[in-house]
């Protein structure tokens, strides 16, 4: 316990020298002989994900995007779950102390990119606060700022070893197009290429149309250069107000998109349908394809920005992923970015590696979010399944490209602002939890989180308690003083505090946990780059034990968790080398019993990280 409390005050003090000197402290980096944040590799970071719109208005005069109006024109209602609330890259950037005292090494915000401000039908619109509606793939969006803003607040995050991850979307954008048969309703069926073909207008029984265009399985420019009507399925449609909305300028032409009506996120229509009427791009075509890679290469380009995380990525065709994720890789080389690191949104609720390896081995996509991971952690600790789904998870690495190395570079959460908080999760699982006991079991899924293998990705607003009541916009609260009425009615865990007070307190007990698991975490390269080796693990609530190793001293971390209400005393075993252990954080067994056996003493809910020696 004192030797962690001694390196993290250290830390924080090369964190104030780096403050006052950090042109001198980044560029010889001497006392802790760590590589620059060039030389990290993925699987060293710790991630902090940031909706910037909730997270802190550093710029009061960008709240309506500089458009005027009532909200449906500027988007701007800070009582609103679903409209801006003012927070933007200004403010992002003024908390980075806050950040980086967390233990986070880099900063993962959503799409920074213009979006269509309001979309929706009558009585049921909402903003684009969150970003995922780009209608300009080229500038920041007015609310959260300018280009000069990201710049600013890239540089600023680079002076002090932080990286920055861009969230981006190819899939779709805005929904701008509509279709003449669904005017006026709420959704519009997927029509099938079986029953609407590309050469008939309209159905089997249309006119020709795209004569001699074989379909979206030749990518090539000869064949889609004969597919020049859009009007197969719908007849598509575009207001002459947002005929030229799109930037780049090719985004406007229909041709370029699917145009088959809404997802079934099932077959076919899992990559060819419109997410919820969002546009879905025609990402088979090559236009389409280097339209994209001249988009995103410049971004890396104009800002050396260290990774994508890439939106809706399993509603794109594999192809196009493995003609994207080299170019991307080549850009970022060039610009002397050697590790830049890229990782997918294959969602799933289920605790199913096989549906998101898939991505690795066929897409080629270098990593992906490990949501299997955030349903096994909550299933482990709310104690509705036992320790075993921990270890099966971990079994089924081998299915990742690269296996169980490959799995290092998973970027890995127990809570996101699609799903929900963590808490509020174990909640849905296991009722009945009191406040107290919800808190002990989020730090154990938080421990988890950060000394498991994959890149943690800790979600903003965790470390203050927010729990929220479920996910989406109910799980998108304001970091700086909300007005959000159903927000400020909920309870925070750890505090006293209220979402309608500015919540950076760095003396919150979750905030404090975390950082001492994150600094533990990246001071020790056993728990970032180190494969595991489970221990134990049952069909019941209780012991998970496992070790992970210091790649070049092959010293053994032995992590310990119990996800029973009860006190857990049994034997583990160890490598026989392993006979003597650092008290890195919980109660350790001091010496070996035997060679290559402890005696494991844990309370209930509680966690041990212990360091061989
Ligand atoms: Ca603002
Ligand atoms: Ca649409
Ligand atoms: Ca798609």
């Amino acid at each position: 316990m004192k030797k962690i409390t001694a390196n993290t005050r250290r830390t924080l003090a090369l964190i104030g020298l780096a403050l006052l000197l950090h042109a001198q402290v980044t560029t010889a980096a001497p006392a802790t002989n760590r590589p620059t944040f060039r030389g990290r590799l993925p699987q060293d970071e710790v991630i902090y994900f940031v909706l910037p719109d909730r997270f802190e208005n550093g710029d009061p005069t960008n709240d309506r995007g500089h458009a005027s109006g009532d909200r449906l024109r500027t988007g701007f209602d800070p009582t609103s779950t679903g409209f801006y609330h003012g927070g933007d890259l200004k403010g992002l950037a003024s908390k980075l102390d806050y950040i980086q005292g967390l233990g986070a090494t880099a900063i993962w915000l959503t799409p920074v990119f213009k979006n269509k401000t309001v979309q929706g039908p009558p009585g049921k619109e909402s903003a684009g606060y969150h970003g995922y509606w780009i209608t300009d793939f080229t500038r920041v969006d007015p609310h959260l700022g300018t280009d000069d803003d990201f710049r600013a607040l890239v540089d600023a995050a680079h002076a002090r070893g932080m990286k920055v991850y861009m969230d981006i979307v190819v899939n779709h954008t805005a929904d701008v197009i509509h279709y003449k048969e669904c005017a006026q309703k709420y959704g519009c069926p997927y029509r099938s290429i079986a029953d609407y073909p590309y050469q008939r207008r309209g159905g089997i029984n249309g006119a020709p149309i795209n004569r001699g265009f074989s379909g979206e399985r030749d990518q090539t420019g000869a064949n889609f250069a004969r597919l020049t009507d859009p009007d197969y399925a719908y007849t598509v449609e575009v207001s002459p107000s947002e005929r030229d909305i799109k930037v780049p300028a090719w985004l406007n032409n229909p041709i370029y998109y699917h145009n088959r009506g809404d997802s079934t996120f099932r077959g076919e229509s899992s990559t060819m349908g419109d997410f919820s009427g969002l546009d879905d791009l025609f990402t088979e075509n090559p236009r389409v394809v280097h339209g994209m890679i001249d988009i995103y290469g410049a971004w890396i380009e104009r800002y050396g920005v260290d990774g994508f995380r890439i939106d809706t990525a399993q509603h794109v065709n594999p192809e196009f992923w493995q003609k994207f994720v080299p170019a991307m890789l080549a850009r970022a080389r060039a610009r002397g970015i050697p590790n830049f690191h890229i990782f997918g949104e294959v969602a799933t609720d289920q605790m199913d590696p096989a549906h998101t390896a898939v991505n690795t081995r066929v897409d080629k996509l270098p990593a992906v979010l490990d949501f299997p991971f955030a349903r096994a952690v909550v299933d482990v600790v709310s104690g509705v399944a036992g320790t075993d789904e921990l270890a099966k998870l971990f079994r089924a690495d081998a299915l990742y490209e690269g296996g169980a190395e490959g799995a290092l570079k998973l970027v890995t959460f127990i809570s996101n602002h699609d799903a929900g908080r963590f808490p509020m999760l174990l909640q849905i699982v296991a009722s009945k939890l009191d406040s107290g006991e919800l808190l002990q079991r989020d730090m154990l899924g938080y421990a988890m989180l950060l000394t498991l293998r994959g890149v943690p990705a800790i979600y903003y607003g965790d470390e203050q308690g927010f729990v929220g009541t479920g996910g989406d916009q109910q799980s998108r609260q304001d970091m700086f003083a909300s007005r959000v009425a159903s927000y400020n009615e909920e309870k925070l865990l750890g505090t006293n505090s209220t979402t309608a007070r500015s919540n950076f307190d760095i003396r919150h007990p979750l905030y404090r946990e975390i950082a001492r698991l994150a600094h533990l975490r990246t001071t020790h390269p056993a728990l970032t780059r180190g494969l595991q080796v489970i221990r134990f693990s049952s069909d019941k609530p209780g012991l998970f034990a496992l070790s992970r190793f210091d790649p070049a001293s092959g010293r053994e971390m032995l992590l310990l968790f119990n996800s029973a209400t009860t006190a857990i005393h049994q034997h583990v075993r160890v490598e026989t080398r392993s006979t003597e252990f650092d008290q890195m954080i919980g109660t350790c067994p001091q010496r070996a019993d035997a060679p290559g056996t402890v005696t494991v003493n844990l309370p209930a809910l509680g966690y041990a990280v212990c360091y061989a020696h």
